[in-house]
Protein backbone atom coordinates (compact mmCIF):
# COMPACT_ATOMS: atom_id res chain seq x y z
CA UNK A 1 0.00 0.00 0.00
CA UNK A 2 1.68 2.93 -1.26
CA UNK A 3 1.18 6.57 -0.87
CA UNK A 4 -0.04 7.86 -4.76
CA UNK A 5 -1.79 11.51 -3.48
CA UNK A 6 -1.13 14.41 -0.84
CA UNK A 7 -3.47 16.75 -1.22
CA UNK A 8 -4.17 19.69 1.85
CA UNK A 9 -7.78 21.74 1.89
CA UNK A 10 -7.83 24.48 3.98
CA UNK A 11 -11.94 25.35 4.17
CA UNK A 12 -14.47 27.20 6.70
CA UNK A 13 -17.51 25.37 7.18
CA UNK A 14 -18.35 27.35 10.25
CA UNK A 15 -14.96 27.81 10.79
CA UNK A 16 -11.33 27.18 9.83
CA UNK A 17 -9.47 23.87 8.87
CA UNK A 18 -6.83 22.08 7.37
CA UNK A 19 -7.12 18.54 6.31
CA UNK A 20 -4.88 16.38 4.78
CA UNK A 21 -6.13 13.83 2.61
CA UNK A 22 -3.81 10.82 1.51
CA UNK A 23 -4.85 8.38 -1.59
CA UNK A 24 -3.10 4.98 -2.24
CA UNK A 25 -2.22 2.90 -5.33
CA UNK A 26 -5.00 0.53 -4.01
CA UNK A 27 -7.89 3.32 -4.00
CA UNK A 28 -7.90 3.91 -0.19
CA UNK A 29 -8.46 7.55 1.24
CA UNK A 30 -7.49 8.15 4.63
CA UNK A 31 -7.74 11.90 6.29
CA UNK A 32 -6.16 14.08 9.18
CA UNK A 33 -6.52 17.27 10.45
CA UNK A 34 -3.67 19.56 11.33
CA UNK A 35 -5.83 22.48 12.13
CA UNK A 36 -3.86 25.21 14.18
CA UNK A 37 -6.68 27.78 15.37
CA UNK A 38 -4.89 31.17 13.96
CA UNK A 39 -2.35 29.92 12.61
CA UNK A 40 -4.02 27.32 9.71
CA UNK A 41 -1.87 28.72 6.46
CA UNK A 42 1.23 28.47 8.18
CA UNK A 43 1.03 24.55 8.78
CA UNK A 44 -0.67 24.25 5.72
CA UNK A 45 2.24 25.41 3.77
CA UNK A 46 3.99 23.29 6.06
CA UNK A 47 2.58 19.96 5.04
CA UNK A 48 2.38 20.99 0.93
CA UNK A 49 5.47 22.86 0.47
CA UNK A 50 7.75 20.42 2.96
CA UNK A 51 5.83 17.47 3.96
CA UNK A 52 3.55 16.27 0.83
CA UNK A 53 6.52 15.55 -1.38
CA UNK A 54 8.31 13.56 0.71
CA UNK A 55 5.27 11.43 1.26
CA UNK A 56 4.40 10.13 -2.48
CA UNK A 57 5.65 6.19 -2.94
CA UNK A 58 6.20 5.94 0.61
CA UNK A 59 4.86 2.25 3.01
CA UNK A 60 1.38 3.89 4.14
CA UNK A 61 1.40 0.99 6.55
CA UNK A 62 5.29 2.41 7.95
CA UNK A 63 3.52 4.58 10.70
CA UNK A 64 5.53 4.69 13.27
CA UNK A 65 9.08 5.14 10.98
CA UNK A 66 7.16 7.61 8.55
CA UNK A 67 6.16 9.51 12.29
CA UNK A 68 10.23 9.56 13.48
CA UNK A 69 11.22 10.60 9.54
CA UNK A 70 9.20 13.73 9.86
CA UNK A 71 10.00 14.16 13.46
CA UNK A 72 13.84 13.74 13.80
CA UNK A 73 14.58 13.73 10.02
CA UNK A 74 13.78 17.46 9.66
CA UNK A 75 16.12 18.12 12.51
CA UNK A 76 13.55 21.36 13.76
CA UNK A 77 11.68 19.07 15.90
CA UNK A 78 8.82 19.61 17.99
CA UNK A 79 6.86 23.02 18.28
CA UNK A 80 3.13 23.31 16.62
CA UNK A 81 3.05 23.58 13.34
CA UNK A 82 5.87 20.79 12.73
CA UNK A 83 3.29 18.12 15.34
CA UNK A 84 0.22 19.52 13.84
CA UNK A 85 1.84 18.46 10.43
CA UNK A 86 3.34 15.36 11.43
CA UNK A 87 -0.49 14.23 13.76
CA UNK A 88 -2.45 14.89 10.12
CA UNK A 89 0.37 12.39 8.47
CA UNK A 90 -0.51 10.07 11.15
CA UNK A 91 -3.87 10.48 11.55
CA UNK A 92 -4.04 9.83 7.79
CA UNK A 93 -2.44 6.65 7.93
CA UNK A 94 -3.83 4.99 10.82
CA UNK A 95 -7.20 5.78 9.45
CA UNK A 96 -5.54 3.97 5.88
CA UNK A 97 -4.59 0.65 8.45
CA UNK A 98 -8.12 0.72 9.96
CA UNK A 99 -9.60 0.71 6.26
CA UNK A 100 -6.56 -1.72 4.63
CA UNK A 101 -7.39 -4.40 8.02
CA UNK A 102 -11.37 -3.69 7.95
CA UNK A 103 -11.32 -2.70 11.64
CA UNK A 104 -12.50 -0.03 13.38
CA UNK A 105 -8.86 2.34 14.47
CA UNK A 106 -9.67 1.47 18.11
CA UNK A 107 -9.57 -1.94 17.28
CA UNK A 108 -5.87 -1.91 16.06
CA UNK A 109 -5.21 0.45 19.25
CA UNK A 110 -5.44 -2.66 21.46
CA UNK A 111 -9.42 -2.84 21.34
CA UNK A 112 -12.23 -1.65 23.24
CA UNK A 113 -11.15 -0.84 27.07
CA UNK A 114 -15.23 1.12 28.12
CA UNK A 115 -18.57 0.86 27.10
CA UNK A 116 -18.85 4.22 26.33
CA UNK A 117 -16.46 7.54 26.44
CA UNK A 118 -17.76 9.87 28.53
CA UNK A 119 -17.83 13.93 27.50
CA UNK A 120 -18.37 17.59 28.46
CA UNK A 121 -19.77 20.17 27.17
CA UNK A 122 -19.41 23.70 27.43
CA UNK A 123 -21.75 26.66 29.24
CA UNK A 124 -21.23 29.94 29.09
CA UNK A 125 -23.38 33.04 30.41
CA UNK A 126 -22.66 36.79 30.81
CA UNK A 127 -24.36 36.40 34.02
CA UNK A 128 -25.14 33.61 36.46
CA UNK A 129 -28.21 33.11 35.37
CA UNK A 130 -27.52 33.04 32.05
CA UNK A 131 -24.78 30.38 32.79
CA UNK A 132 -27.35 28.53 34.78
CA UNK A 133 -29.51 28.31 31.76
CA UNK A 134 -26.87 27.05 29.68
CA UNK A 135 -26.00 24.55 32.14
CA UNK A 136 -29.79 23.21 32.13
CA UNK A 137 -29.70 22.87 28.25
CA UNK A 138 -26.38 20.89 28.36
CA UNK A 139 -28.11 18.78 30.77
CA UNK A 140 -30.52 18.15 28.31
CA UNK A 141 -28.99 17.14 26.10
CA UNK A 142 -27.69 14.37 27.92
CA UNK A 143 -24.75 15.90 29.63
CA UNK A 144 -23.14 14.67 32.97
CA UNK A 145 -20.16 17.07 32.69
CA UNK A 146 -20.22 20.66 32.09
CA UNK A 147 -17.16 23.61 31.45
CA UNK A 148 -18.63 26.95 33.00
CA UNK A 149 -17.15 30.09 31.63
CA UNK A 150 -18.88 33.13 32.83
CA UNK A 151 -18.23 36.84 32.42
CA UNK A 152 -16.35 38.73 35.27
CA UNK A 153 -18.49 41.75 36.68
CA UNK A 154 -17.30 44.80 34.89
CA UNK A 155 -14.90 43.29 32.02
CA UNK A 156 -16.92 42.61 29.38
CA UNK A 157 -18.17 39.51 27.99
CA UNK A 158 -14.63 37.75 28.24
CA UNK A 159 -12.89 34.31 28.06
CA UNK A 160 -15.32 31.97 26.32
CA UNK A 161 -18.55 34.12 26.84
CA UNK A 162 -19.68 35.70 23.49
CA UNK A 163 -21.31 34.27 21.09
CA UNK A 164 -18.40 33.36 18.56
CA UNK A 165 -17.24 31.08 21.49
CA UNK A 166 -19.92 28.83 20.43
CA UNK A 167 -17.88 28.14 17.19
CA UNK A 168 -14.82 28.95 18.39
CA UNK A 169 -14.16 31.47 15.23
CA UNK A 170 -13.36 35.10 16.03
CA UNK A 171 -13.18 36.75 13.13
CA UNK A 172 -11.75 40.77 12.97
CA UNK A 173 -13.99 43.72 11.76
CA UNK A 174 -12.82 43.41 8.80
CA UNK A 175 -10.37 41.37 6.84
CA UNK A 176 -6.48 42.59 7.13
CA UNK A 177 -7.58 43.63 10.72
CA UNK A 178 -6.41 42.85 14.25
CA UNK A 179 -7.64 40.66 16.54
CA UNK A 180 -10.60 41.70 19.12
CA UNK A 181 -9.27 42.53 22.15
CA UNK A 182 -10.57 41.85 25.75
CA UNK A 183 -9.96 43.17 29.57
CA UNK A 184 -8.73 40.87 32.05
CA UNK A 185 -8.03 41.50 35.59
CA UNK A 186 -7.44 38.97 38.50
CA UNK A 187 -9.00 40.91 41.44
CA UNK A 188 -12.23 40.95 40.37
CA UNK A 189 -12.23 37.20 38.57
CA UNK A 190 -10.97 35.73 42.02
CA UNK A 191 -13.44 37.61 43.78
CA UNK A 192 -16.36 36.45 41.64
CA UNK A 193 -15.53 33.07 41.17
CA UNK A 194 -16.53 31.31 44.65
CA UNK A 195 -19.70 32.93 44.01
CA UNK A 196 -20.38 31.24 40.82
CA UNK A 197 -19.56 28.22 42.03
CA UNK A 198 -21.81 28.33 45.65
CA UNK A 199 -24.73 29.13 42.84
CA UNK A 200 -24.21 26.27 40.81
CA UNK A 201 -24.13 23.96 43.54
CA UNK A 202 -27.09 25.49 45.07
CA UNK A 203 -28.33 25.06 41.44
CA UNK A 204 -27.54 21.67 40.67
CA UNK A 205 -26.63 19.82 43.43
CA UNK A 206 -23.31 17.77 44.17
CA UNK A 207 -23.80 15.40 41.35
CA UNK A 208 -23.00 17.36 37.96
CA UNK A 209 -19.42 17.52 37.48
CA UNK A 210 -18.34 21.05 37.35
CA UNK A 211 -15.02 22.21 35.60
CA UNK A 212 -13.65 25.36 34.78
CA UNK A 213 -10.65 26.67 32.42
CA UNK A 214 -8.84 29.73 33.36
CA UNK A 215 -6.70 29.68 30.45
CA UNK A 216 -3.44 30.62 32.22
CA UNK A 217 -4.69 33.52 32.99
CA UNK A 218 -3.03 33.28 37.05
CA UNK A 219 0.50 33.63 38.56
CA UNK A 220 1.19 30.68 40.71
CA UNK A 221 -0.01 32.48 43.84
CA UNK A 222 -2.95 33.35 42.55
CA UNK A 223 -3.93 30.26 40.96
CA UNK A 224 -3.14 28.93 44.13
CA UNK A 225 -5.35 30.55 46.09
CA UNK A 226 -8.32 30.48 43.54
CA UNK A 227 -8.09 26.23 44.15
CA UNK A 228 -8.16 26.99 47.68
CA UNK A 229 -11.34 29.16 47.27
CA UNK A 230 -13.34 26.74 45.15
CA UNK A 231 -12.38 23.51 47.09
CA UNK A 232 -15.16 23.10 48.83
CA UNK A 233 -17.72 23.36 45.98
CA UNK A 234 -15.81 19.77 44.45
CA UNK A 235 -14.59 21.26 40.86
CA UNK A 236 -13.98 18.39 38.95
CA UNK A 237 -10.84 20.26 37.93
CA UNK A 238 -9.45 23.53 37.40
CA UNK A 239 -7.29 23.57 33.80
CA UNK A 240 -4.41 26.03 32.77
CA UNK A 241 -4.31 28.03 35.79
CA UNK A 242 -0.88 29.41 34.66
CA UNK A 243 0.97 29.76 31.28
CA UNK A 244 1.51 26.22 30.75
CA UNK A 245 5.20 26.45 29.62
CA UNK A 246 6.23 27.34 33.42
CA UNK A 247 5.44 23.80 34.60
CA UNK A 248 7.49 24.41 37.84
CA UNK A 249 4.27 26.60 38.66
CA UNK A 250 2.64 23.51 39.18
CA UNK A 251 4.72 23.03 42.17
CA UNK A 252 3.88 25.57 44.17
CA UNK A 253 -0.41 25.49 43.48
CA UNK A 254 0.31 21.61 44.72
CA UNK A 255 1.29 22.65 48.19
CA UNK A 256 -2.24 24.55 48.64
CA UNK A 257 -5.14 22.78 46.97
CA UNK A 258 -6.70 19.62 46.32
CA UNK A 259 -8.15 20.37 43.31
CA UNK A 260 -7.67 18.32 40.65
CA UNK A 261 -5.85 19.94 37.81
CA UNK A 262 -5.78 19.66 34.15
CA UNK A 263 -3.12 21.19 31.35
CA UNK A 264 -1.63 20.70 28.30
CA UNK A 265 -3.78 21.69 25.26
CA UNK A 266 -1.04 24.01 23.96
CA UNK A 267 1.46 20.88 24.37
CA UNK A 268 2.95 18.95 21.53
CA UNK A 269 5.02 16.44 22.95
CA UNK A 270 5.67 14.05 25.47
CA UNK A 271 8.35 16.81 26.80
CA UNK A 272 6.62 19.13 27.44
CA UNK A 273 4.97 16.78 30.60
CA UNK A 274 8.19 15.24 32.21
CA UNK A 275 8.25 17.15 34.92
CA UNK A 276 4.33 17.60 35.73
CA UNK A 277 4.33 13.72 35.56
CA UNK A 278 7.23 12.56 37.33
CA UNK A 279 6.19 15.05 40.23
CA UNK A 280 3.08 14.07 39.81
CA UNK A 281 1.71 17.64 39.72
CA UNK A 282 -1.56 17.43 37.61
CA UNK A 283 -4.35 14.87 37.18
CA UNK A 284 -5.57 15.09 33.76
CA UNK A 285 -3.68 15.50 30.40
CA UNK A 286 -4.97 17.68 27.64
CA UNK A 287 -3.05 17.23 24.41
CA UNK A 288 -5.08 17.02 21.10
CA UNK A 289 -4.35 14.19 18.67
CA UNK A 290 -4.45 17.32 16.44
CA UNK A 291 -1.13 18.86 18.35
CA UNK A 292 0.97 16.34 19.64
CA UNK A 293 1.71 14.16 16.85
CA UNK A 294 -1.32 12.47 15.99
CA UNK A 295 -2.52 9.13 17.60
CA UNK A 296 0.75 7.80 17.70
CA UNK A 297 2.31 10.97 19.53
CA UNK A 298 -0.30 11.29 22.03
CA UNK A 299 -0.51 7.51 22.42
CA UNK A 300 2.84 7.81 23.64
CA UNK A 301 2.02 11.14 26.19
CA UNK A 302 -0.84 9.04 27.31
CA UNK A 303 1.06 6.16 28.27
CA UNK A 304 4.04 7.92 30.24
CA UNK A 305 0.53 9.29 32.25
CA UNK A 306 -0.84 6.26 32.76
CA UNK A 307 2.31 4.83 35.15
CA UNK A 308 1.81 7.97 37.20
CA UNK A 309 -2.47 7.23 37.50
CA UNK A 310 -2.26 10.78 35.11
CA UNK A 311 -5.96 10.26 32.95
CA UNK A 312 -6.22 11.88 29.56
CA UNK A 313 -8.91 14.74 28.81
CA UNK A 314 -8.37 14.96 24.74
CA UNK A 315 -8.87 18.88 23.63
CA UNK A 316 -12.21 18.70 21.99
CA UNK A 317 -12.95 22.42 21.41
CA UNK A 318 -14.27 23.26 17.54
CA UNK A 319 -11.13 24.45 16.36
CA UNK A 320 -10.63 20.61 16.26
CA UNK A 321 -11.95 19.30 13.28
CA UNK A 322 -14.55 16.54 13.40
CA UNK A 323 -11.34 14.35 11.95
CA UNK A 324 -9.51 15.60 14.65
CA UNK A 325 -11.89 14.20 17.38
CA UNK A 326 -13.15 11.54 16.00
CA UNK A 327 -9.62 10.47 16.00
CA UNK A 328 -9.39 10.97 19.37
CA UNK A 329 -12.99 8.97 20.12
CA UNK A 330 -10.58 5.35 19.08
CA UNK A 331 -8.12 6.55 21.42
CA UNK A 332 -9.91 7.55 24.74
CA UNK A 333 -12.25 3.83 23.66
CA UNK A 334 -8.76 2.08 23.93
CA UNK A 335 -6.71 3.73 26.51
CA UNK A 336 -6.85 2.24 29.99
CA UNK A 337 -6.55 5.65 32.02
CA UNK A 338 -9.35 7.36 30.14
CA UNK A 339 -10.65 10.52 32.23
CA UNK A 340 -13.27 12.73 30.31
CA UNK A 341 -13.38 14.15 26.57
CA UNK A 342 -13.76 17.27 25.87
CA UNK A 343 -17.14 18.45 23.51
CA UNK A 344 -17.42 21.95 22.51
CA UNK A 345 -19.96 20.75 19.45
CA UNK A 346 -19.52 21.63 15.66
CA UNK A 347 -22.05 23.65 13.81
CA UNK A 348 -24.17 22.14 11.17
CA UNK A 349 -22.07 23.49 8.14
CA UNK A 350 -19.01 21.42 9.81
CA UNK A 351 -21.49 18.29 8.95
CA UNK A 352 -21.50 19.57 5.38
CA UNK A 353 -17.76 18.59 4.73
CA UNK A 354 -16.86 16.40 7.26
CA UNK A 355 -19.30 12.91 7.73
CA UNK A 356 -18.53 11.35 10.96
CA UNK A 357 -19.41 7.97 12.01
CA UNK A 358 -19.65 8.66 15.41
CA UNK A 359 -22.10 9.08 17.97
CA UNK A 360 -23.20 10.92 21.24
CA UNK A 361 -25.87 10.07 23.33
CA UNK A 362 -26.84 10.52 27.27
CA UNK A 363 -23.49 12.22 27.42
CA UNK A 364 -21.12 9.42 25.63
CA UNK A 365 -19.43 9.21 22.77
CA UNK A 366 -19.02 6.31 20.40
CA UNK A 367 -16.48 5.98 18.16
CA UNK A 368 -18.22 4.22 15.47
CA UNK A 369 -17.76 0.89 13.73
CA UNK A 370 -16.58 2.11 10.58
CA UNK A 371 -13.12 1.46 9.46
CA UNK A 372 -10.29 3.96 10.55
CA UNK A 373 -11.16 6.97 12.83
CA UNK A 374 -14.51 6.84 10.80
CA UNK A 375 -14.66 9.98 9.59
CA UNK A 376 -14.67 10.70 6.04
CA UNK A 377 -13.88 14.40 3.87
CA UNK A 378 -16.31 15.71 1.10
CA UNK A 379 -13.39 17.62 -1.10
CA UNK A 380 -16.00 19.04 -2.75
CA UNK A 381 -18.17 20.28 -0.21
CA UNK A 382 -14.92 21.81 1.25
CA UNK A 383 -14.79 23.83 -1.88
CA UNK A 384 -17.59 25.86 -0.94
CA UNK A 385 -16.06 27.12 2.22
CA UNK A 386 -13.58 29.10 1.72
CA UNK A 387 -10.64 30.23 4.22
CA UNK A 388 -11.78 33.30 6.56
CA UNK A 389 -9.16 35.41 7.97
CA UNK A 390 -9.78 34.70 12.07
CA UNK A 391 -7.95 34.91 15.26
CA UNK A 392 -8.57 34.39 18.90
CA UNK A 393 -8.55 37.82 21.21
CA UNK A 394 -6.16 39.16 23.01
CA UNK A 395 -6.03 40.01 26.50
CA UNK A 396 -4.85 43.38 28.01
CA UNK A 397 -5.22 44.53 31.76
CA UNK A 398 -6.95 47.35 32.76
CA UNK A 399 -3.23 49.58 32.12
CA UNK A 400 -3.02 48.13 28.41
CA UNK A 401 -0.08 45.31 29.07
CA UNK A 402 -0.66 42.49 26.85
CA UNK A 403 -1.95 39.99 28.98
CA UNK A 404 -2.19 35.82 28.15
CA UNK A 405 -5.79 35.02 26.43
O1 LIG B 1 -9.59 28.23 23.75
O2 LIG B 1 -9.15 25.59 21.42
O3 LIG B 1 -10.35 23.80 26.70
N1 LIG B 1 -10.57 24.35 25.66
C1 LIG B 1 -10.07 25.52 25.29
C2 LIG B 1 -10.33 25.96 23.87
C3 LIG B 1 -9.29 26.92 23.36
C4 LIG B 1 -9.19 26.91 21.86
C5 LIG B 1 -7.95 27.64 21.37
O4 LIG B 1 -7.80 27.48 20.01
O5 LIG B 1 -9.39 26.17 26.05
O6 LIG B 1 -11.62 26.48 23.74
CO1 LIG C 1 -8.75 24.86 27.66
Amino acid sequence: MKIQTAEVVVCSPGRNFVTLVLTTDDGLVGVGDATVNGRELAVASYLRDHVAPLLIGRDAHAIEDTWQYLYRGVYWRRGPITMAAIAAVDTALWDLKGQAAGLPLYQLLGGRSRTGIRAYGHAQGQSVGALVDSVHALQEQGFTAVRVQVSTPGLGPGYGVPEQAQIGLYEPARSGAAPAEELWDAGPYLRNMPKVFDSLRSAFGPELSILHDVHHRLTPIQAARLGKSLEEYDPFWLEDLTPAENQQAFRLIRQHTTVPLATGEIFNTVFDYLTLFSEQLIDYARSAVTHAGGITGLKRILELASIHQIKSAIHGPTDISPIGLGAALHLDAAIHNFGIQEFMQHVDSTYDVFDVGYTFEHGQFQPGERPGHGVRFDIEAAKRFPYRQAYLPVSRLLDGTVHDW
